[in-house]
């Protein structure tokens, strides 16, 4: 697409514009979708346009950190835009200058697809209930015409079928049946898969496996309480509920330990501003560290960028069944309003997200991203064996965390950004709602390929790969990469240079090029990403981050498959890449392309383009460093009717970075130096810096703490 600079200004419309943001990589606001709808309709105005996409599209890096950083100009207020028309096979997409209200890049994308709103995938169901065909498909599979309102589906991207690649725009329907409307209707799928035309609003093949199966006879699973009652309920107890729900209540009676200006945090050292758009959903940016007064940088943005989730099992139609749900779905689309008590405990701050509707009306997700404390256990402590420990100093810690919750249809993914006090960054992701399941017969045999998780529903394999986007920082914005490796040291027992055996080290390799980047875990690996000109003074080592990332599945669809050609980043678990001011967002955001439905997966887009000939210098320079993470998932009876959480995360360490224990500063818990001790002091009063006084000993009245004499 063009480049502001050089454009002509296409269209104008007459409202005054709306009041910006403080912030130049604030999210946009109501007002501002709503102006940007309006310039972007009078744009089009003889085409009748369905908005797909309205969000910020944030400065260049330079511009950004020229305006933050030099005294340079506010970075323009732009916003990115996708509309479809119905007679049109592609996307009309651009950028609007919000203060001139202006279309100042537009253009016609031909033979790609745009992501998938939950407006666009609520129709779909009403199609297919209505269709003749697949109303007879119904009663073949044992469910009477009238009961056609109790057919449900999910709707989802066709992903790429070659019969129609991406000439037309399709979903298909992942077919189930109620019995009532409160069931769960994954215990009982169908054996048909309808394709819909979204454009024509109508079913345009369905795919018929050659075995058919009739629809399950056994009773719905499922997991609300009158469920649960159902199911356990008694006369002396006849919720059916566990006995043992004594409260926990988090207290923090002076409030949080955070301050929020507009989107920009403050929290015990960190600074950085929390963004959030349709896509990734939260985005973590100009994330500094104020290391006692010198504000050091550490990460530009990070963020997830794209996930696929590939179904492993052969038969037809399942061969084609993944998901790239941030791609084709957005994590920030399908994102939940969140509860406080329910989804956040404590004192939580809040933040909207804002999208837009197909009529270009401002769509409001309240509660979408949660902020908040927790205790984190024990950050530091050390006791004095020589008088039984009372010599200690023993701190606990408390961790930040920005979590949000979207549901990709039968599954949610809780995601949860957490900051430590010793400068740590992790990242957690609970996996839980309900598999995605299929019908099998009574007494099929499921084969290796999935496996009956209830009465006649056959879970299938499936992996769950993220790709984490690192925009590093550390200490300025040239930076490296590297793997490092723990090996034991060179030579046998008895050798000269290891005698007794016992040596080990990390090694590290440096990353030179994009093809050196391109590795998979090994045993006992982490990488490491550092500024090659910035040193520690102690270690003599370069300051760094390094990331912990155990949960590393190697991506298990071989070369050639539709999978690992869509997904070309899910090949290896690092690739580090130059940044370049280039893509739908600037800045190479998005690694299976910026358009991701529909996509063959043939060609040079996202990923597979940035790597290219795997030249290109990724040392002492500005990189970016793509993560793939998550877990392959065979599924088991205990993730049915809904799955209790399944954790998986990662950290960001720093090294080298601070010159000691950055949380020393961290007032302890309780502290108590020798001198203390032989004096006697080592009562509860006496020793005590903050002891918890909400804290009590379980089967005492009187309450307790962990220095009573
Ligand atoms: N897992 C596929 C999907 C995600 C979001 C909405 C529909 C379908
Ligand atoms: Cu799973």
């Amino acid at each position: 697409m063009e480049r502001l600079s050089q454009l002509s200004l296409h269209a104008t419309a007459s409202t005054s514009p709306p009041v910006s943001p403080p912030h130049p990589l604030d999210p946009l606001t109501t007002q501002e979708i709503k102006a940007v709808s309006q310039v972007v309709r009078s744009h089009y105005k003889d085409t009748n346009v369905i908005f797909n996409t309205i969000t910020l599209r944030e400065p260049t890096k330079k511009i950004y950190y020229d305006w933050k950083e030099k005294n340079g100009f506010k970075p323009p207020r732009l916003a990115y835009f996708v509309v479809t028309e119905n007679s049109h096979v592609g996307v009309h997409e651009g950028v609007v200058d919000i203060p001139s209200l202006t279309v100042v890049e537009s253009k016609a994308t031909s033979g790609v697809q745009p992501i998938l709103t939950p407006q666009d995938l609520q129709s779909t169901e009403e199609i297919v209930r209505n269709d003749p065909r697949v109303i007879e498909q119904c009663i073949i599979s044992g469910i009477p015409k009238e009961d056609m309102k109790n057919v449900y589906c999910d709707a989802w991207t066709i992903g790429y079928d070659e019969r129609w690649g991406s000439s037309r725009r399709l979903q298909q329907a992942l077919m189930y049946w109620r019995s009532h409307e409160d069931d769960s209707h994954y215990s009982h799928p169908l054996d048909f898969c309808p394709i819909v035309d979204m454009n024509e609003g109508k079913v345009v093949f369905i795919d018929i496996p050659a075995r058919r199966r009739k629809v399950s006879k056994h009773k719905h699973s499922s997991f609300h309480p009158k469920h649960i009652s159902e199911k356990f309920g008694t006369k002396e107890n006849p919720s059916g509920f566990r006995n043992d729900a004594k409260p926990i209540n988090i207290t923090q009676p002076d409030g949080v330990s955070f301050t929020m200006d507009g989107n920009v945090m403050q929290w015990s050292n960190f600074n950085f501003h929390i963004g959030f758009n349709y896509r990734e959903g939260i985005v973590l940016s100009d994330m500094n560290y104020n290391d006692h007064g010198k504000m050091r940088p550490m990460f530009h943005r990070i963020s997830l960028s794209e996930m696929i989730v590939p179904y492993g099992c052969p038969d037809y139609p399942h061969q084609r069944k993944h998901a790239l749900d941030i791609g084709e779905y957005g994590a920030g689309l399908c994102t939940n309003p969140l509860s406080l008590g329910c989804d956040c405990k404590g004192v939580i701050h809040y933040l909207d997200a804002h999208f837009t509707d197909k009529e270009g009306e401002p769509l409001t997700i309240k509660n979408a991203v949660c902020i908040h404390e927790e205790d984190d256990g024990v950050l530091f402590k050390h006791s004095d064996f020589r008088d039984d420990f009372r010599t200690t100093v023993v701190t606990r810690g408390k961790r930040l965390i920005i979590s949000q919750i979207f549901t990709a249809a039968n599954y949610e993914y809780c995601l949860y950004w957490i900051l430590r006090q010793d400068g740590t960054i992790k990242l957690e992701i609970r996996l839980t709602g309900i598999l995605n399941t299929y019908i099998c017969a009574e007494g099929e045999e499921t084969g290796p390929w999935g496996t009956q998780v209830y009465p006649q529903v056959n879970a299938h394999n499936h992996q769950h790969l993220f790709s984490l986007r690192l925009d590093p920082r550390i200490d300025g914005d040239n930076n490296s990469a590297a793997t490092s490796d723990s090996i034991s040291g060179p030579g046998a027992t008895g050798s000269p240079e290891n005698a007794y055996g016992n040596a080990f080290c990390a090694e590290k390799t440096v990353f030179k090029s994009v093809k050196d980047s391109l590795t998979h875990p090994t045993f006992a690996r982490t990488w490491d990403i550092f500024n090659p000109t910035h040193i520690n003074p102690y270690s003599g080592k370069p300051s760094s981050y390094k990331l912990v990332s155990t949960f590393t599945p190697p991506l298990l669809a071989k070369d050639g498959s539709l999978v690992k050609k869509r997904a070309p980043w899910a090949a290896w678990t690092t690739q580090v890449v130059p940044y370049k001011d280039e893509g739908l967002g600037y800045g190479r955001l998005y690694p299976s392309g910026d358009h991701v439905a529909q996509w063959s997966g043939d060609g040079s887009r996202g990923m597979r383009e940035w790597i290219g000939d795997g030249k290109d210098v990724i040392e002492n320079t500005d990189i970016l460093f793509f993560h793939t993470f998550g877990i392959t998932h065979f599924p088991a009876p205990e993730d049915f009717p809904v799955m209790p959480t399944e954790i998986f995360d990662l950290m960001l360490r720093p090294r080298h970075f601070f010159t000691e224990n950055p949380c020393l500063d961290v007032k302890p818990s309780y502290a108590r130096t020798t001198t203390e001790v032989k004096a006697g002091k080592v009562g509860h009063d006496e020793c005590t810096l903050d002891v918890d006084k909400t804290s009590q000993l379980a089967f005492e009245k009187t309450s307790g703490s962990c220095c009573k004499k």
